[in-house]
């Protein structure tokens, strides 16, 4: 989620409206401090910090993250990352603020699927203890009242601009409100990036407006209601179109399962 205008001038590409992600407005991990980067310097080189996925920290040594975070979506092979890290504190990419904590354990839910995008969740281990006070409370299992239609929403990342690899360094939230279940299954049905599942999952975004919305590089970071992580970055059709809204892991789906990887 990245407002166009708070770019540096070296990577403010002109984009067609429609591509880009707008609506959004620089965060920082001072405010958020369970807001993580998912990165591996190996594969994703040193410019930012090898950040390539979101996560949120809901204890002091478990990330939450997507579970296609962790695949090749070309092949649908598990990925393998040697120096799977999680970059905490640090606002900016480039910088080397905050720390860098090693993966040493992940757990992807049983029922992942990657072609169907259904329970896109999984749950990193780190190495070492972080500060309990940094962690964000997720959803209860089975509440709905989050999701209801028209929700303040906000989502978080350092994902992508145009979808053509043109990435901030810089950490970005924006406000979508939640889509109804039938609409988003209208949305997506049967479409070519994937069929909306209510149990699953639930969407997010100014659904006839477009304009707002969480895109590449933004997947498996948060989507927080009131001061507690109710959805996981997932999916869905380009980012910030008119009646493609953002998909995102319906968490409080299977929180329980979360629970007890804590
Ligand atoms: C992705 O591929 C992705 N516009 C993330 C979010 C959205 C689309 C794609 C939602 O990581």
């Amino acid at each position: 989620m990245v407002l166009f205008a708070a770019l540096p001038a070296a990577l403010a590409v002109p984009a067609t409206p429609a591509e880009a992600i707008v609506g959004g407005v620089a965060a920082s991990t001072s405010d958020h401090p369970w807001m993580v980067a998912v990165a591996s310097r190996s594969v994703y080189g040193d410019l930012r910090s090898g950040q390539f996925c979101g996560g949120t920290l809901v204890s002091p040594t478990k990330v939450v993250t997507a579970a296609h975070c962790l695949y090749d979506e070309t092949t649908g092979q598990r990925v393998d990352r040697p120096d799977l890290s999680v970059v905490l504190g640090r606002t900016d990419l480039a910088g080397s603020a905050g720390r860098e904590v090693s993966v040493v354990d992940t757990w992807v839910d049983p029922n992942y699927e990657l072609s169907t995008n259904q329970w896109d969740v999984a749950v990193l281990t780190l190495a070492e203890p972080q500060d309990p006070g940094s962690v964000l409370p997720m959803v209860s299992q089975g509440a709905t009242a989050p999701y209801a239609a028209g929700t303040d929403a906000t989502v978080f990342g350092w994902g992508d601009l145009h979808g053509n690899g043109s990435y901030p360094t810089t950490l970005h939230e924006v406000q979508v409100p939640m889509v109804a279940n039938a609409t988003c299954s209208a949305d997506y049905h049967s479409g070519p990036s994937g069929t909306f599942d209510p149990r699953t999952m639930a969407c997010a975004g100014q659904q006839a407006l477009g304009g707002r919305d969480a895109c590449q590089g933004d997947s498996g970071g948060p989507l927080v209601v009131a001061g507690r992580l109710v959805g996981i970055v997932s999916w869905g059709e380009g980012c910030a179109e008119p009646g493609h809204p953002g998909v995102y892991t319906r968490l409080s789906a299977m929180v329980s399962a979360v629970r007890g990887q804590l």
